[in-house]
């Protein structure tokens, strides 16, 4: 098991050191990552938003931030459809607003009204928008993984190519869920992505306090299972890893793994960045994976190739910076949800 570590280069990417140079944008197409670079932006300013929003008191329940992953959704949106299914868990505004979520609905919800994605019953740790593909995210950290797998084996039995996509961090290798989810995807032949976004804490506890070896995709080769460890922070190899797994999951309906090494700029909730709280996360290495930004890093390949029209750039971030607050404005508007309907959505 250790010579897997040392074949995939895991200490390397794990070290905040590295993997900071420029995106090679000769690895994919263009077009594709000006449209890459527009939506981590969006979903960057986002949450940028959600970070300011939260510390001025205006956001009642907890938020977790996924500053600094943007690069693993966008590249893997670009591959599905609104007919697959996709899970997310606490840390997922990133997967949903990566699938074109009403960006209304979603401030909406994470405020609590009644507009809201969840009708303002369940905040930013239950989303859901069925008519993007998205089929829900809950803060059972792995809970969502078995459901993934039950949609993925639903799309098998109804032959209707659809294939199902599991986003959960390294924290949830830690439940039993996600290892019967494992075997059991290969043992029924499942169409389904595991997508880890492996950001090396589990709240406040390094990977390496928690676990023996940090790669979570050692797991999907003791179950036999197609995988690709990846630089999370690097596009074009979020794009072409996403590209390559998920034609295959279509073509033999077999499950995949995708293992992205990424960090958050964020601390475990809410704005602060918890530094010196737990264990491992350093000023230093806070500053260094700031280097490794996933945007600066495609803007910085884009660059070296002349792809990169600065002007065009800050139109289209003060475009995104009206549609943001036009749609946070709207949302603060709406009314909060009828007390007395409290129990109409659950199971009773
Ligand atoms: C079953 C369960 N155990 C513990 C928790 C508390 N908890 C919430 S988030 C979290 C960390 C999860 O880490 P990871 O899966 O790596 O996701 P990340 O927060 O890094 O995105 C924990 C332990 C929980 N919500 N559910
Ligand atoms: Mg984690």
């Amino acid at each position: 098991m250790r010579d897997f570590h040392r074949q995939f280069d895991l200490e390397k990417l794990k070290n905040s050191e590295f993997f900071n140079s420029p995106v090679d944008v000769n690895r994919c197409d263009a077009n594709c990552l000006l449209s890459d670079l527009k939506d981590m932006t969006y979903i960057r300013k986002v949450e940028n938003k959600l970070a300011l929003e939260k510390k001025k008191g205006n956001i009642k329940g907890p938020v977790h931030l996924g500053v600094g992953q943007e690069a693993i959704p966008v590249g893997i949106a670009k591959n599905i459809s609104n007919k697959d299914y996709v899970f997310g868990a606490h840390r997922s505004h990133s997967h949903i607003l990566s699938l074109a979520t009403d960006l209304r609905k979603f401030f909406s919800e994470i405020l609590g009204r009644s507009e809201g994605l969840s009708k303002g019953m369940g905040g930013s740790m239950h989303l859901i928008d069925k008519k993007c593909g998205f089929y829900g995210s809950v803060p059972i950290v792995a809970g969502t993984i078995p459901i993934a797998l039950g949609a993925a084996l639903a799309a098998k039995i109804q032959e209707n190519k659809s294939i199902a996509v599991s986003y959960f961090g390294d924290g949830a290798s830690e439940e039993g869920v996600f290892h019967e989810s494992l075997n059991l995807s290969n043992i029924l032949n499942c169409p389904i992505l595991f997508v880890c976004e492996n950001n090396l804490f589990s709240s406040h506890m390094f990977i390496s306090e928690r676990q023996p070896l940090s790669s979570i995709a050692r797991f999907a080769l003791a179950n036999d299972i197609n995988f690709k460890i990846i630089d999370g922070n690097n596009i074009c190899e979020v794009n072409n890893a996403a590209n390559e797994l998920i034609n295959w999951i279509r073509k033999s309906s077999k499950p995949a793994f995708i293992e992205a090494v990424t960090y958050r700029w964020y601390g475990h909730v809410d704005w602060r960045e918890d530094i010196d709280v737990g264990v491992n996360r350093s000023e230093k290495d806070l500053k260094n994976w700031k280097k490794r930004d996933p945007i600066q890093r495609l803007i910085n390949g884009l660059k070296s190739k002349d792809l990169f029209d600065e002007e065009r750039y800050i139109e289209l971030s003060n475009n995104l910076d009206s549609e943001i607050s036009i749609a946070w404005d709207t949302a603060v508007q709406d009314p909060y949800p009828n007390a007395k309907e409290s129990n109409n959505f659950v199971f009773k």
